[in-house]
C-alpha cells in the first residue's frame, strides 16, 4: 500500500467548546487550544481534528453551521483562527478541520432564504416536500428524536432534518449547492488546513422515492433511505476531483452505518475518493431495542471479530480509521475498561491494544489522561440535546422509567465526553475561572493533566511513549494484521508481521488473572504496563507488546 503521512500519525481530536477557556466565560476557545499546544506537541501527536469552530447558534454544540466561513464568536474570531494553524504548523503539527454538509443551522443564509417562498433561488439547496393528507411527507423519524420533517409556515411544506429542526438537510442532488459547498472547501484548503472530518458524510445522497421506513418504536427507520445513497460515490468522486485531489491533505468520513463493503468503496486506495472512514460497529455493540440507550456490557469475542474484521477487511485495499471514543460516544475506560479499581491499567492497556493495530489512531482529549464518564446524577446536568430529547421520549411516550433512562444516559450519553478537560487539581479543574458551561468531572483532583505529566509513570507518559513507537518502529505503521488467541473471551491479542520482524501484542480486557504462552526469552519489550515481568498468566487489565525476529518468515 502507498505511504502517506496520515497513516504514520497519531491524531488527537479537540472539542473545543470543553478543551480550554481563555477568558472565563465558562466556554474553551481558540485562544484556549492556543496556549496548550506545548502540551500537545509534548504528547507527541500529529495532526489535530478541530470540532466545528464554526458561527453557530450552537443547537448542537457547532454541527449546525450558519456560516462555514466565519468563527463561532464565542471561540474567537478568524484571527485567533489564522494564529492557531501558523503556530500548530510551527510546531509541526497539522490541523484537519471539521465538515458539516449534510446539513446547515436553519440560520445559515441559505435556509433563510430558501424558507422564504417556492421560486426562492435558494428553494432547491434544501429537501422540501409537499404533506401527505395533512400529516408528514413519511413516517421517518430524526436522529435527535421526533419526525425527520418540520412544516414550514411560510410555503406550507415540509423539510427534512436527520438531525435537530435546527438542522436541514442540504440537496446535495443540486449541483450548485455542491458547487458552493467546494468553494468553501477550497477557501479553508487554501488557507493552509490540512485535511477534513467530513460529518456523517454517507448520509448527503437521499433515496428519491423517500419511502416510508420500517417502524422501530415511534418513526420509521430512514437509514436504509439515506445512507450510501444512490448517488454518494458520485459526489465523493466529484469532491475529489473538482478539490481534494489538488491538495496535499488528508480526509476521513465519518460514514454512519458503513458496512466493510462500503467502506472500500469510500476509502479504497484506487477509488479517488476518501483516505479513510470511521466505523462504528465496536462502538455500538449491544444495541438493541432502543438502539444505543443501553447498559449491556461489552462482551470481549464480539468486540474481537469486528476489529478482526476490519482489519483484514481492508488489508491492501484501505486504511482503517482506529478509535475507541470521540465527542458522540462515552469515555473509553468507562466503556471498554474499568474506571474504577483498575482505572490506570485498563486506560493503558486500551492505550496499547488500540495504537499498535494497523491504521491510524484518533485520541480523544482527556482519553490520554484516563477521563472517565461525567457520573452525572440529574437530568438538568445534561447539555447534549440528543440525550435530553431520548430521555423525554423514552420515559413520556415508551414507557421507560426515569431511573432506568438515567442509567442509560449515564452510560450512553454524548456529555460523558464532553465535560471539560481536566487541567489541574484547580477550580473547575483549571479549565476555567468563570462558571463551566457543563460541569466538570468530580474526579479532577485525582484525574488531570498537571498531576500526570509530572509523573512519569502516568497514563499521559504510557501515551506519549505509545505515540513514539509508531513514529520509531516501521512495523506499527506498515506491519500485517493477525489476531491471536481467536477463542478467547478474555484477552485481545494480535501480531504484527513486517519482512522479519514480528510485533506481538497481548491485552487482558478482565480483572482477572489469565493463563497464556508466555513471552519468548529472545523477545524485545517495547511497551507493558505492568512494572514487573509477568510469568504465564497475564494480571488484570495487562498489556504488554514484544517485538521478536520471526523465524517463521524467510
Ligand atoms: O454524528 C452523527 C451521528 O451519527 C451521531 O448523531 C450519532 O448517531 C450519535 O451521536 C450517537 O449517539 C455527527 C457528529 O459527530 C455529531 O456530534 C452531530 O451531532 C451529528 O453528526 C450531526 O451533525
Ligand atoms: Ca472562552
Amino acid at each position: 500500500m502507498k505511504s502517506a503521512w496520515w497513516k504514520e500519525s497519531v491524531i488527537y481530536q479537540i472539542y473545543p467548546r470543553s478543551f480550554c477557556d481563555s477568558n472565563g466565560d465558562g466556554i474553551g476557545d481558540i485562544q484556549g487550544i492556543i496556549s496548550k499546544l506545548d502540551y500537545l506537541k509534548r504528547l507527541g501527536i500529529d495532526i489535530i481534528w478541530l470540532s466545528p469552530v464554526y458561527q453557530s447558534p450552537n443547537e448542537d454544540n457547532g454541527y449546525d453551521i450558519s456560516d462555514y466561513q466565519k468563527i463561532m464568536k464565542e471561540f474567537g474570531d478568524m484571527e485567533d483562527f489564522d494564529k492557531l494553524l501558523a503556530e500548530a504548523h510551527m510546531r509541526n503539527i497539522r490541523i484537519i478541520m471539521d465538515l458539516v454538509v449534510n446539513h446547515t443551522s436553519d440560520e445559515h443564509a441559505w435556509f433563510v432564504e430558501s424558507r422564504k417562498s417556492k421560486d426562492n433561488p435558494y428553494r432547491d439547496f434544501y429537501i422540501w416536500k409537499e404533506g401527505k393528507d395533512g400529516k408528514e411527507p413519511n413516517n421517518w423519524g430524526s436522529w435527535f428524536g421526533g419526525s425527520a420533517w418540520q412544516h414550514d409556515e411560510a410555503t406550507d411544506m415540509y423539510y427534512l432534518h436527520i438531525f435537530a429542526k435546527k438542522q436541514p438537510d442540504l440537496n446535495w442532488d443540486n449541483s450548485e449547492l455542491r458547487q458552493k459547498v467546494y468553494e468553501m472547501m477550497r477557501w479553508w484548503l487554501e488557507k493552509g488546513v490540512d485535511g477534513f472530518r467530513m460529518d456523517v458524510i454517507s448520509l448527503i445522497s437521499k433515496n428519491p422515492d423517500f419511502p416510508d421506513g420500517e417502524v422501530n418504536g415511534l418513526y420509521g427507520d430512514l437509514t436504509p433511505y439515506c445512507a450510501h445513497g444512490p448517488h454518494v460515490h458520485e459526489y465523493l468522486q466529484e469532491m475529489n476531483r473538482e478539490v481534494l485531489s489538488k491538495y496535499d491533505i488528508m480526509t476521513v468520513g465519518e460514514t454512519a452505518c458503513v458496512t466493510l463493503e462500503e467502506a472500500k468503496k469510500y476509502a479504497g486506495e484506487d477509488r479517488n475518493e476518501l483516505d479513510m472512514v470511521f466505523q462504528f460497529e465496536h462502538v455500538e455493540l449491544g444495541s438493541g431495542k432502543y438502539g444505543k440507550w443501553n447498559d449491556k456490557p461489552i462482551d470481549l469475542r464480539e468486540l474481537k471479530s469486528v476489529f478482526q474484521k476490519w482489519e483484514e477487511g481492508l488489508e491492501g485495499i484501505g486504511w482503517n480509521a482506529l478509535f475507541w471514543s470521540n465527542h458522540d460516544q462515552p469515555r473509553a475506560v468507562s466503556r471498554f475498561g474499568d474506571d474504577k479499581e483498575y482505572w490506570e491499567y485498563s486506560a493503558k492497556m486500551l492505550g496499547v491494544c488500540l495504537h499498535l493495530m494497523k491504521g491510524t489512531p484518533y485520541i480523544y482529549q482527556g482519553e490520554e489522561l484516563g477521563m472517565t464518564n461525567a457520573g452525572f446524577t440529574e437530568l438538568s446536568d445534561y447539555r447534549d440535546l440528543e440525550s435530553i430529547n431520548a430521555y423525554h421520549e423514552m420515559v413520556e411516550e415508551q414507557g421507560v422509567s426515569a431511573e432506568e433512562m438515567m442509567t442509560y444516559l449515564q452510560k450512553k450519553s454524548r456529555d460523558n465526553a464532553r465535560t471539560p478537560m481536566q487541567w489541574s487539581a484547580e477550580e473547575n479543574a483549571g479549565f476555567t475561572t468563570g462558571v463551566p458551561w457543563i460541569k466538570v468531572n468530580s474526579n479532577y483532583k485525582q484525574i488531570n493533566a498537571q498531576a500526570q505529566l509530572e509523573n512519569p509513570d502516568s497514563i499521559y507518559n504510557f501515551y506519549r511513549r505509545l505515540i513514539q513507537l509508531r513514529h520509531e518502529e516501521e512495523i506499527v505503521v506498515h506491519g500485517s494484521f493477525e489476531m491471536l488467541y481467536k477463542e478467547s473471551d478474555q484477552i485481545f491479542a494480535y501480531q504484527r508481521v513486517l519482512s522479519n520482524i514480528k510485533l506481538v501484542v497481548l491485552c487482558n480486557f478482565t480483572p482477572n488473572h489469565v493463563a497464556f504462552d508466555g513471552i519468548p526469552k529472545k523477545a524485545q519489550i517495547l511497551i507493558e504496563n505492568y512494572k514487573d515481568e509477568c510469568g504465564n498468566y497475564l494480571r488484570p487489565y495487562e498489556a504488554i507488546a514484544y517485538k521478536i525476529l520471526d523465524d517463521t518468515q524467510g
